[in-house]
């Protein structure tokens, strides 16, 4: 818990905490985070993009290697725990090994992912995109709100943007990618329990939609000759909440919107918002992707506007590996806790991981299932819980027949 509040010292803002990928606030918590790793007996290394790496061998080179780890980027004033808490859980965790002098058959790596949520440039899971090998190089133009562009991103953080490609993460040796995160929700909380086992990923599509009109004087041009853009992005917004609200399981979000030339006198010419939308069923995803496209054309014809519909993320939904989902569940048994087994609505690196082995998580409650937000809180007992049930799923893993 002291170690969240010391990483949550390291902001790009003052006053609430920020972390973007490739900022000084992120390499002074990777540093801190790299020193506790080699306290703990671990090999660090940083790959190609900025990815953090601690590495404690096991006592069998054949035995393979077990991942642990969660992102130490951050959304706009975020919470402390969204991504650290993963990483420090694992962490704690191998400290536990390290103190007592054991090793297990198999080798753990910790990974503290650079970039998870895709703030500085919109690309989701770029540290694990990376790591996996399923980054698409185009993105390397991709360039942030000052214009720098990610490759120089990457090499000013100390990365080497033509290397990414060599810096996917061979799976052979992969028994498994096992990552704590806070759960974002309120079912853990309502259910009072501590911790819970994760089923599957929500799919979610990132878009940009902008809607173009006419810039004009807010006092000459009469209401029935406007092309106001943002009076279409308004109508949008509710569309889109009211396409979210008419599935079950579906959700929608306007997180941004800029309206253009952004002067109080001016009609609004052009109006860039983003879109993200999400759901357990990919093939329900797409059918309110495709209804919300439509409303989109009719909005634009209707106010003569002119709309552009932009995929920028498109991930589909994944299942947790059940085989090392129920091991985590004994695991939680074994701490005298009942397990439940939820889905998450929130996106996480596992997406990119099961590219290259069984994916598991396990949630830990959060107050309120606030989350996104500076009043995102754990209790130490619940992180305890989480601990105890990494450290036992590891010595379940280590006894098992064979691997998860
Ligand atoms: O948006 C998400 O679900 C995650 O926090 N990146
Ligand atoms: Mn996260
Ligand atoms: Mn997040």
């Amino acid at each position: 818990m002291a170690r969240c509040d010391d990483l949550a010292m390291h902001s790009d803002e003052p006053g609430r905490l920020t972390r973007r990928y490739g900022t000084p606030a992120l390499r002074a918590a990777q540093d801190a985070v790299a020193a506790w790793m080699e306290a703990a007996g671990m090999g660090v290394r940083r790959d190609a993009v900025g990815n953090l790496l601690g590495r404690y061998h096991g006592s069998d080179p054949a035995a393979g290697t077990l991942l642990l780890g969660s992102h130490l980027d951050s959304v706009r004033d975020a919470g402390r725990y969204d991504g650290p808490l993963g990483v420090l859980v694992g962490l704690a965790a191998v400290e536990h090994l390290h103190a007592r002098g054991e090793r297990l058959p198999f080798a753990i790596e910790l990974v503290a992912f650079a970039d998870e949520e895709g703030l500085r440039f919109g690309t989701a899971y770029l540290g694990s995109g990376v790591f996996t090998g399923a980054l698409d190089a185009a993105s390397l133009a991709l360039a942030d709100d000052a214009g720098v562009t990610l490759a120089d991103a990457i090499r000013a953080f100390g990365g080497e943007p033509d290397a990414l490609a060599a810096a996917r993460r061979d799976g052979a040796d992969l028994l498994a990618y096992l990552e704590v995160h806070i759960e974002q929700g309120p079912t853990l909380e309502a259910r009072n329990l501590p911790v819970g086992v994760v089923t599957a990923i929500a799919g979610r599509s990132g878009l940009q939609v902008t809607f173009a009109g006419e810039a004009g004087h807010a006092g000459t041009v009469a209401m029935p000759l406007r092309r106001d853009a943002l009076c279409a992005a308004a109508e949008f917004v509710l569309a889109a909440e009211e396409t979210a609200r008419s599935l079950p399981g579906l959700v929608a979000t306007v997180g941004q919107i800029a309206a253009e030339p952004g002067a109080g006198n001016v009609i609004p010419g052009l109006v860039r918002l983003s879109l993200d939308v999400r759901h357990a069923d990919d093939a329900a995803r797409d059918d309110a992707l495709r209804r919300l496209r439509a409303r989109t054309d009719e909005i634009a014809a209707h106010r003569r506007v002119v709309a552009t519909w932009e995929l920028v993320n498109d991930n589909p939904a994944i299942a947790c590996e059940p085989a090392l989902a129920a091991t985590l569940a004994r695991a939680v048994e074994q701490t005298g806790h009942h397990t439940h087994r939820l889905p998450s609505g929130a996106g996480h690196d596992g997406v990119m991981l099961t590219h290259l082995c069984p994916v598991a998580m396990l949630f830990v409650r959060c107050a309120g299932g606030v989350s996104h937000n500076p009043a995102e809180s754990v209790t130490a007992e619940d992180v305890a819980v989480a601990i105890e049930t990494v450290d036992r799923c590891l010595l379940l893993l280590a006894t098992a027949p064979s691997s998860p």
